[in-house]
């Protein structure tokens, strides 16, 4: 039975706090990373904006929490950690472009393009690229051929095998008739796939055996399936802070197989993804709290 679909126990509570300490010091150092600009300058205020807007920060804290339980150097993970968040928050401000989703409302708030026009959008998702990959490039204290390995697997995860490729199959085919098989190689495009850069960024980092990487990889492809399906199933709820029912005329997986096949998938994904996980750390940690934190309403029916 799997225990990352339900709320956490309320013993708990030291890992909540551990995970909010976290989610401060990566806040933090986001905010520190990030250029300050001039009062009239656009490009860092659309920067800071689309970065520093209320999100989860479930990637990055993903991520220093798998290299915290490898035992890898916290600092270097906190670096990593920025460097996904600014990519994640990229592709947000892209993926709300009016060429593509045309999206009015991101984190509760106007999206970037509303915000600052398209050309300062446009702009700054280049930038917190750049911003990312200079930051890889720069961490001092990972040797350097780990530096160019951690480069290699974020651009892989990005380009034309990644989410770059994942939403061109979203925007070309989603309006159209798709197979479940289509739509989750979509979803393990344009989702899964940064979350196994993140697993493997951690590895590499901590110098982790095969078996742990290929464990935490497996993982990885199971939670994105059940991310993407989860994000799907709220597309009506406010809570989100997104335009509800953007994804009306789509071709989800709640659209071709209804609402409750799509949480027992989803169900079952996250239990995949939770047996992985026990293989990778052989016992209840950080991670699986943080999970429960996103998924735990999924048993209940309440998403
Ligand atoms: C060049 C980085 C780059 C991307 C280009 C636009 C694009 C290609 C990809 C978009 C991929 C995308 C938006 C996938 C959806 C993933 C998803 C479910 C995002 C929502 O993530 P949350 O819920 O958001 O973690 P918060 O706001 O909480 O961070």
């Amino acid at each position: 039975m799997t225990t990352i679909a339900q709320p956490l126990p309320a013993a708990d509570t030291g890992l909540t706090e551990h995970i909010a300490h976290l989610q401060h010091t990566l806040e933090a150092r986001l905010d520190a990373l990030l250029p300050l600009g001039q009062e009239r300058d656009l490009l860092a205020a659309a920067m800071r904006d689309s970065t520093l807007a209320p999100g989860k920060r479930l990637r990055p804290l993903m991520l220093m929490l798998t290299a915290e339980g490898l035992g890898a150097c916290p600092r270097a993970a906190l670096e990593l950690g920025c460097a996904v968040e600014m990519v994640h928050a990229a592709s947000l401000v892209l993926d709300d472009l009016p060429c593509m989703d045309d999206a009015a409302l991101r984190r509760g708030r106007a999206t970037l393009h509303r915000a600052f026009g398209e050309d300062v959008a446009i702009l700054a998702a280049i930038a917190l690229l750049s911003r990312a990959f200079g930051l890889l490039a720069a961490i001092e204290t990972v040797a350097p051929a780990t530096r160019s390995r951690l480069v290699a697997i974020l651009a892989e995860a990005i380009g034309a095998q990644g989410l770059v490729k994942g939403q061109l199959q979203d925007l070309r085919e989603g309006s159209q008739a798709r197979s479940a098989e289509q739509i989750a190689e979509t979803n393990r495009l344009k989702t899964a796939v940064l979350f196994g850069a993140i697993m493997d960024m951690a590895c590499q980092l901590a110098g982790s055996p095969v078996g742990v990487r290929e464990a935490l990889l497996n993982f990885a492809g199971e939670l994105g399936q059940a991310f993407q399906l989860y994000d799907d199933l709220r597309d009506l709820d406010p809570a989100t802070g997104k335009d509800p029912g953007k994804d009306a005329g789509k071709s989800t997986l709640v659209a071709v197989c209804g609402e409750s096949r799509t949480r027992e998938q989803l169900l079952g994904h996250l239990n995949t993804a939770e047996h992985y996980l026990e293989q990778a750390f052989m016992g209840e940690q950080a991670l699986a709290s943080l999970l429960r934190k996103v998924f735990g309403r999924v048993e209940a029916g309440r998403c």
